[in-house]
């Protein structure tokens, strides 16, 4: 169809106010009803405008033509549309392939393409899966919504492809955490001391290697390893790097993945990707969340996910004794100046007086800033050989991820994370002046 209609245009239509036009693509829509015309034309924005108003008054004429030599059952309408930013180095047919190949399972659905130079990582990565027959996949250790729901999506996209699947991260025995236990796949977890080197090895969510603990060495020990991250601190630590610090998540780039493996993205996959972008954006509320953020949860809505349902059990439940421990937070809190942060703590003592476990725990801090006129916010959580985890949170002023890293720990720019071997006010103390640098 493409090239009909370029011979077309440049055969057939005398219009004067067409320039020199080449057709980049067509995508035609799953119904058939409609072909979406790309083109390029020579010249400035004035021969853009004449060259689009010589192309649609044309249109009666190409469709009929065109229809003609394609020979189609029915004649779709023709769009024309000009392609002015064929990003940089990839052709743009192919991302629309890409497009096209997304809405074949569901019309109408729309994923926006990846960053050029991300695709040749996915591409890779879905060549490697092509060739393996084993593939052991592993997110970072303590994981959060983002780091399970990447790897669950994953795992789920490939247990019935028919190859030798091992899902996890270092725990063991392993387990869902309570806040994520209702994320489908978790019958495909494999504890740590159970996993074994692989064709395939990929990561998700993991900023380095020390973030897979026990298996990093089983992980090193596969012939390829593919890191997918999102993560600014990533240290390409992989045979093959999918790491794109400008994704909100990484399930966003494993809904991209998902898209060139031509897997069927089901209610349950959807529902741990969503999972995914909701925790990791703070749901949809962080700097990070870019239209493709929702393009993508878009994408997600229309595979089956009930955006209430995950809602409720991500953010509305909680055990009881949460509204105790958080009282607890809450009335330690502390508003420092000079630097200005809040602070708060919970001790081992909390945990065992108001019957709650860490894995309960992680929500507290949002709470804690949210605060008027004061940028970062530092929960302590003592653990139980008595070193005090710290957990860091900006709104957008400070990097911690930076102020994490001086302390010994790491993260992104508005969540971060440390801990100390010290007394709660040395503690305190080194948090002080690790933020009086930034
Ligand atoms: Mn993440």
């Amino acid at each position: 169809m493409r090239e009909a209609l370029g011979e077309l245009i440049q055969r057939h239509v005398k219009d004067p106010r067409i320039g020199f036009v080449t057709i980049t693509a067509v995508r035609v829509t799953p119904d058939l009803s409609k072909a979406h015309v790309y083109y390029t034309v020579l010249g400035d924005e004035d021969d853009h405008v004449n060259t689009q108003a010589g192309l649609e008054s044309a249109t009666p004429f190409l469709r009929t033509e065109t229809g003609r030599r394609v020979r189609l059952r029915t004649l779709p309408e023709l769009e024309f549309h000009l392609d002015d930013a064929p990003v940089q180095g990839q052709r743009v047919d192919s991302i629309l392939a890409d497009i096209h190949r997304t809405e074949a399972t569901l019309p109408g659905a729309y994923l926006p393409p990846a960053a050029p130079e991300i695709e040749e990582g996915l591409r890779r990565t879905v060549a490697l899966f092509d060739g393996a027959s084993s593939i052991a996949l592993a997110c970072h250790l303590s994981p959060d919504g983002d780091a399970l729901g990447s790897v669950l999506a994953l795992g789920l996209a490939l247990k019935d492809s028919g190859v030798a699947l091992q899902v996890g991260w270092d725990d063991d025995p392993i387990e869902l955490p309570s806040q994520y236990d209702f994320l489908p796949g978790g019958d495909l977890l494999v504890p740590a001391s159970a996993f074994r080197p692989a064709d395939v090895a990929v990561t998700v969510d993991c900023a380095s290697a020390d973030r897979l603990g026990r298996l990093r060495e089983r992980f090193e020990k596969s012939d390829v390893l593919v890191n997918i991250d999102h993560h600014a601190s990533n240290t390409s630590f992989g045979g093959v790097n999918v790491v794109d610090e400008h994704a909100s998540s990484s399930a966003e780039l494993v809904v991209q993945l998902l898209a060139r493996m031509g897997a069927e993205i089901t209610p349950d996959i959807a529902t741990c990707l969503y999972a995914g972008l909701a925790t990791d954006t703070g749901q949809f509320a962080y700097a990070g969340v870019t239209p493709r953020t929702h393009a993508t949860a878009g994408f997600l809505i229309q595979r089956g996910v009930k955006v209430d349902e995950i809602s409720q059990r991500l953010y509305e439940s909680f055990p009881f004794e949460y509204l105790k421990i958080l009282g607890r937070m809450l009335d330690r809190a502390r508003l420092e100046r000079d630097p200005t942060f809040v602070l708060s703590y919970i001790t081992q003592d909390d945990l065992r007086e108001i019957g709650i476990t860490m894995d309960d725990t992680d929500e507290l801090i949002n709470t804690l800033r949210a605060i008027r006129d004061v940028d970062v916010a530092v929960l302590f959580k003592e653990l139980e050989d008595g070193t005090w985890k710290g957990s860091f949170r900006s709104k957008g002023q400070t990097d911690v991820g930076a102020i994490a890293q001086q302390l010994g720990g790491g993260g992104h720019r508005l969540a971060a994370g440390f801990e100390l071997k010290m007394s709660l006010d040395e503690a305190v103390e080194a948090v002080r002046k690790a933020l009086a640098t930034a």
